[in-house]
């Protein structure tokens, strides 16, 4: 029986040739920084390059040098006309914009506190167009997005994406290092007794989130009447696999030691994308108010509160978050 690789998929799809030569680079360079992050120990580069990025986060040399690929690489494509990366603070424009040539958004290697310690990292991507002709604006809501994906530099590396049709999981085959479809179509299961959030932040929490989760770890005697259970890996790509694959929620929520800045992760190489994903898989991405996918964008690094999942239990969230709000604005 014939694999199906990823050339095939991509080549049978309605896809336009331009966005199927870009999303071939987009591979070729998790491909190539799979192989970077694999080899970190060996080249010295898991530690700090005692640089700040924009965010004024310490950038590890991982964290450049996946840039460094993602640039290389892709901008080769023909029609690709501006780089927008977590790691540089300007648009990289490639070229004169035209209407219909594409926009790249990506974080270049997200989850990056987890290299030291030999867990899961990825890279988190989204394409969209330029509107028109000369058309510099790359500040687009999400539901324009015309394809989004990451990669998971796991046990095996993985490549899943979609272009707003389904999502697929291709695995990239050890020894030939091609991307080999292994998950068509995938779904976030509807119900999930599993959440993923960072605990160690409870004291900073609004009450949706407390109400949220202390119900959860109330268990089988609680108003959830069963036993849920909780991980964190802090490796964002890690997690919404994990929910891909059996389910659950990732909430990031704003709270009262990151709402000056919007929140914790960036709305558009990182909540954009996933909630893309989400949402084709069945899920549904929110910030507790709205759909991350409607929010007209201020900034290329914007950051935003974010709870993306099992449908049932975003929407959980969202009605405690109203409900909240409500009986706020009433007092
Ligand atoms: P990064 O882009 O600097 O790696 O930050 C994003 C990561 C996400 O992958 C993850 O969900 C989150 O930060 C973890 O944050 P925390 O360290 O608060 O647990
Ligand atoms: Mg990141």
């Amino acid at each position: 029986m014939t694999e199906t690789t990823l050339r095939r998929h991509l080549t049978q799809s309605a896809l336009d040739p331009n966005l199927i030569f870009l999303l071939e680079d987009i591979a070729s360079a998790c491909r190539s920084i799979a192989s970077l992050v694999r080899n970190g120990a060996f080249e010295g580069n898991l530690g700090s390059a005692n640089v700040e990025n924009i965010q004024g986060e310490t950038q590890k040399t991982l964290d450049i040098l996946a840039n460094d690929e993602f640039e290389r690489i892709c901008s080769n494509s023909p029609r690709l006309a501006a780089l927008i990366s977590e790691e540089v603070e300007e648009v990289t424009w490639l070229k004169e914009p035209k209407a219909g040539d594409y926009l790249l958004y990506f974080d270049p290697l997200d989850g990056s506190s987890n290299l030291d310690v030999n867990l899961s990292v990825g890279s988190i991507f989204a394409v969209m167009q330029v509107q028109s002709d000369g058309d510099r604006n790359v500040l687009l809501e999400g539901r324009r997005q015309v394809c989004a994906g990451y990669a998971l530099y796991g046990p095996s590396t993985m490549l899943v994406l979609t272009d707003g049709t389904q999502v697929t999981g291709f695995t990239c085959h050890n020894s030939t290092g091609d991307f080999r479809l292994t998950h068509p179509n995938m779904k976030v299961p509807a119900e999930t007794s599993e959440f993923a959030v960072n605990t160690s932040r409870y004291r900073y929490w609004d009450t949706p989130v407390r109400r949220y989760v202390d119900e959860c770890v109330a268990g089988e005697t609680g108003v959830r009447k069963r036993a849920f259970n909780m991980r964190w890996t802090a490796s964002m790509v890690a997690e919404i696999h994990r929910i891909l694959t059996r389910g659950g929620v990732f909430l990031y929520p704003a709270d009262s030691n990151n709402r000056k800045a919007g929140g914790k992760l960036r709305l558009m190489y990182e909540a954009n994308p996933m909630a893309m994903i989400i949402e084709q898989a069945g899920g549904a991405a929110s910030t507790g108010f709205t759909s991350i996918l409607d929010i007209q964008p201020n900034g290329p690094h914007q950051r935003i509160p974010v709870i993306l999942g099992s449908q049932s239990e975003v929407d959980r969230l969202t009605d405690y978050h109203n409900a909240n709000h409500s009986s706020e604005t009433k007092e």
